[in-house]
């Protein structure tokens, strides 16, 4: 196979309800569609979902476009290849920069499922199955408010929630979801926000309430610093931010700094890359389960197809369209139908996208 051209659409898709981050409230996900165009006119989409500051891993939204633009395309189009897992070949010079090389290497997967005229899950070996996934919340105004919108999520099928947490938001709201749902499969995502030494002691009490995990308490190079945690605590700790490649994996497992992992596609540098670490995070005994970055619906449809791998049986941070957008660049959109996401069934990632819908800018690489 070879690709000609390469189209990028950006988009800007309003958020239902504002999310707080570090950096203030965000109201909306911005990101691009890479659409690869092969020599028999067959196409293939990737969504790039670097956030748009530095302030979950260092690579972020404009240098992300700016690495696929200067570095990234011009190493991948006009190049002969077989198998979408020699993409990555294509891009060994260039260091890091993982959603970016992410964004062109999950469209060239979706390109060859679809010259071979076949859904994404099957070329993946997975088994088409209901996916059942989590729910993820940020910070509430209220505990009540909380309760209220765990409750709702539960109706609505989610099976697992996690609620972000920070020095000060974190005993207090989880202890009080843990008492109104006892049985509830419940995890806290720190995103690296406990820093200081004074602030670990939290980690005693919060392994008295049968969290399934913790996300990601220290900084994204700290594997000793966790390896230490993990040897105070019943609860597994779970590594997201720190998580790149097959080798940290290694040094996890080899320092015992986590029982389990949050992988995603972006993060890691695409499926190729996942494959890899699935494989040995399963080998070393981790639980791995698949996690989101507020997908639109080019990235939820490949996460889907992803979902149905058979080690990643621990529900994922990806939920039906409507938990984070009233309306998505693609149909079919992902419902939630008893207590499920389902694959989407036709060829490639299974899912249309409708161009003129929330774009802001286009441009044509040959
Ligand atoms: O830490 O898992 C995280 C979103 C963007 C960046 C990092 C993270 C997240 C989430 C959201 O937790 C999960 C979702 O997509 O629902
Ligand atoms: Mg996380």
């Amino acid at each position: 196979m070879k690709i000609l051209r390469i189209e990028q659409f950006d988009y800007s898709v309003p958020f239902l309800h504002p999310f707080q981050t570090s950096y203030g409230c965000t109201t909306e996900k911005q990101a691009s569609i890479y659409v690869l165009h092969d020599e028999s006119g067959v196409r293939g989409v990737g969504e790039l979902d670097a956030l748009p500051h530095p302030d979950y891993i260092e690579e972020y939204l404009s240098t992300a476009r700016a690495t696929i633009a200067t570095y990234l395309i011009p190493l991948l189009l006009k190049k002969e290849w077989h198998r979408p897992e020699e993409i990555g070949a294509f891009f060994a010079g260039i260091q890091g920069n993982f959603m970016a090389k992410a964004a062109l290497e999950t469209a060239a997967w979706d390109c060859f499922a679809r010259v071979q005229k076949q859904p994404l899950y099957q070329i993946l070996g997975g088994t088409k199955r209901p996916i059942h996934v989590g729910i993820s919340f940020g910070i509430e105004s209220s505990i009540s408010t909380l309760i209220k919108k765990v409750q709702t999520a539960i109706d609505q099928g989610y099976t697992r929630v996690k609620l972000k947490i920070k020095p000060g938001y974190d005993y207090g709201p989880l202890s009080a979801i843990r008492e109104a749902f006892p049985s509830l499969s419940l995890m806290a995502d720190a995103n690296s926000a406990y820093q200081k030494e004074e602030d670990w002691t939290i980690f005693r009490q919060l392994d008295t309430l049968q969290l399934a995990m913790i996300e990601q308490p220290f900084g994204a190079r700290e594997f000793t610093r966790h390896a230490a945690l993990q040897r105070q605590m019943h609860t597994p700790i779970c590594l997201d931010e720190t998580i790149r490649s097959v080798e940290d994996v290694q040094t996890a497992a080899a320092l015992g700094s986590c029982r389990a992992i949050n992988l995603k596609l972006p993060r890691v540098g695409g499926i190729t890359a996942a494959q890899a670490i699935l494989q040995e995070a399963t080998q070393q005994g981790m639980l791995v389960w698949l996690g989101g970055m507020y997908e639109l619906g080019v990235g939820r449809a490949l996460n889907l197809h992803f979902s149905s791998l058979a080690e990643l049986i621990f529900p994922g941070d990806l939920s039906a369209t409507n938990r984070y957008f009233a309306a998505d660049i693609v149909t079919p959109e992902a419902k939630m139908g008893q207590g499920a996401l389902m694959i989407p069934d036709s060829i490639g990632i299974g899912v249309t996208v409708h161009h003129d819908k929330f774009q802001t800018n286009y441009r044509l690489f040959t």
